[in-house]
Formats: structure tokens, C-alpha cells, sequence
């Protein structure tokens, strides 16, 4: 039985879609902002809104999930984006599956509009996960919401801290023999703030890069 959620939200300079974003979080699932390293508002505004706030000053979206892990204590996790391209309202739908026996819960993208997801982030994740279903691994995305029990994912022990954990995550629990579940989310362009990822070539290309170093190391 699952009795309580905590979700963790990686935030770097997220102050003008954070207070969306958790003004929709279900009722009776607790918030976990890791403010890593803004510039912004993102820790007062964050603290505003009733969330609890962690401070991770070394920079990273894994460095950011971990530190929101370990600061967690509810049975089960998720992890969201705080940028507001992800609906909250997704979550219970993840729990839902790890309440059912799932391992992992992921969720994969589907673009709601036009210029939610730009061709040149798309297609790299469209690739590495034809590669993960090859090694059986039942993923059409390497998606960044996801639920699991906080216990299972600190034990599963994932150790890169920037844009390939959600890639070693999956890798990870593959190879453990997880059982993983994922199921649609809809994404649509961030809700305020500065694109970081995936609004750039640039930034598609240092998230590619980790990526392309987890995969190396699972060889
Ligand atoms: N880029 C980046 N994001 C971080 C970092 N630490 C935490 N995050 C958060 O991780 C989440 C995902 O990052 P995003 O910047 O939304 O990445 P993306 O969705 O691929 O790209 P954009 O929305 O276009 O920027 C957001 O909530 C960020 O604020 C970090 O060091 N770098
Ligand atoms: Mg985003």
C-alpha cells in the first residue's frame, strides 16, 4: 500500500513556471523543490507556495533529482519537470501503476502543439530508445516524469548527476529486472522562464553528449 508521495522538482531559474505548476499538484502529494543554483526567485517563490525547499548548489538535472531523493521520505516518489511543460495531473496516473506492481513509471512525451519539442531533441531520444527496447526495455522515450519507490531508486544506486540520469535510470532498472510501465504525457512548451535543454541546439547538444557517455559505460 502506498501511503504517501513526495515529488521532487529539479529547478534551475524556474520562479515564473513553478507557482503553476504546483498549484496542481493532487491534493496530498507533497512538494520537493531542489533549487539548484538559481539566480531567480525560484527558492522564496517556491517557499511561498507552501513547497518545502532544498538547496543543491552543484549544478545538474541529476545532481538536482538526487538531492530531492535523498531529502524525500514518502514511500513513493516522482520526479517532474518544473517548467510547466508537464501537466501534474499526470502524476496519480504513475502512482497508480507503481500501486499495480510496476517497478518504475514513466511517462513518454507527446507533443501538444507545435514547438513543444523541436526535430533535433526529438529524434536522439527517439533513437536511444529503439536502442533500450533492444536490450528489452519497453520505452518509447527517455522521459523526465517518472514514480517509483523511493527505497527501490536509492538502492538502484544511479550515479551520473546531470542530463544522462534519466538514461542510467532506465538502463539501471532494466538490468535489475524491473518491472517498467509508460504510458503517455502530454508536453507542451515550457509555461515561463528561459529554455535550457532542448530550446537550443546547443543545450540538445550537452544533454546528447551525457547520454551518449551513460551509454557508453552500459556497453
Ligand atoms: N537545464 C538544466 N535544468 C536543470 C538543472 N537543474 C535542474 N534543472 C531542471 O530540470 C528540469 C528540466 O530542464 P529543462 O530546462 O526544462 O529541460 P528541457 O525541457 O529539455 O528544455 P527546455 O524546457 O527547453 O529548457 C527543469 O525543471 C529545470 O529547471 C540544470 O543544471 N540544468
Ligand atoms: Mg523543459
Amino acid at each position: 500500500m502506498i501511503t504517501s508521495v513526495d515529488v521532487v522538482l529539479p529547478c534551475l531559474d524556474e520562479a515564473e513556471a513553478l507557482p503553476g505548476v504546483l498549484g496542481r499538484l493532487p491534493a496530498g502529494y507533497r512538494a520537493i523543490v531542489v533549487d539548484n543554483g538559481s539566480t531567480d526567485d525560484t527558492a522564496s517563490v517556491a517557499a511561498a507556495a507552501g513547497a518545502r525547499v532544498v538547496a543543491e548548489p552543484k549544478r545538474g538535472y541529476g545532481a538536482a533529482v538526487h538531492a530531492g531523493l535523498l531529502a524525500a521520505t514518502a514511500d513513493v516518489v516522482c520526479v517532474l519537470d518544473a517548467d510547466g511543460s508537464l501537466a501534474p495531473e499526470a502524476l496519480p496516473g504513475l502512482v497508480a501503476s507503481v500501486a499495480g506492481g510496476a517497478d518504475l513509471a514513466v511517462g513518454r512525451r507527446v507533443p501538444a502543439g507545435r514547438g513543444a519539442w523541436p526535430w533535433h531533441a526529438r529524434g536522439g531520444n527517439l533513437l536511444i530508445a529503439a536502442l533500450l527496447r533492444r536490450r528489452g526495455i519497453p520505452v518509447r522515450d527517455i522521459g523526465p516524469v517518472r514514480a517509483a519507490r523511493r527505497d527501490s531508486l536509492l538502492a538502484l544506486g544511479v550515479r551520473d548527476r546531470t542530463y544522462g540520469y534519466p538514461l542510467e535510470l532506465l538502463l539501471r532498472a532494466g538490468a535489475a529486472g524491473w518491472r517498467i510501465h509508460e504510458t503517455d504525457v502530454a508536453y507542451s512548451p515550457r509555461t515561463g522562464g528561459r529554455s535550457k535543454v532542448s530550446g537550443s541546439v546547443r543545450g540538445t547538444v550537452r544533454a546528447a553528449w551525457a547520454m551518449s557517455s551513460v551509454l557508453a559505460g552500459a556497453r
